[in-house]
């Protein structure tokens, strides 16, 4: 197990992991592919999301105020598509409403985590 701020987390959704920083998929995702580093690893994670969507949007939240909810170092990567919100800006209003109306019955289950982790995990073995 990984600890992630309050959160212990299996190493079933990490599909990442270096001597000082790992990465998990997320339990909610606001646009598919969004991930989690719990430290820095632009470079891969530009790539990765490249990859798979069009652009990149990095979102980092650095304390209560700045709408941080886990206490631990960590940058939030999200894929971005054109036209994915009707208005570009829109996706920075989702997720702060989404991170405040957080409850377990909107988290994806474990099986879903763990099958995205897998794919993440064969595509950093092959990059
Ligand atoms: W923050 O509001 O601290 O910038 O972001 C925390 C993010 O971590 C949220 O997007 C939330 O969905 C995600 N998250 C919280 N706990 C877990 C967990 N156990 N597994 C995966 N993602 C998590």
């Amino acid at each position: 197990m990984l600890r992630f701020g309050q959160h212990l987390i299996k190493p079933s959704v990490v599909f990442l992991k270096t001597e000082l920083s790992f990465a998990l998929v997320n339990r909610r995702p606001v646009v598919p592919g969004r991930i989690l580093l719990s430290s820095v690893s632009m470079t891969g994670a530009c790539a990765l999301g490249k990859s798979r969507r069009s652009l990149v949007c990095f979102r980092g939240q650095d304390g209560p105020e700045a709408g941080q909810t886990v206490k631990h170092v960590h940058v939030h990567v999200l894929p971005r598509r054109a036209g994915d919100f009707s208005r570009n800006d829109d996706v920075y209003e989702e997720l702060q409403r989404h991170d405040k109306e957080d409850s377990p019955d909107k988290w994806r289950t474990e099986e879903e985590m763990a099958a995205e982790a897998a794919i993440l995990k064969k595509y950093f073995q092959e990059n």
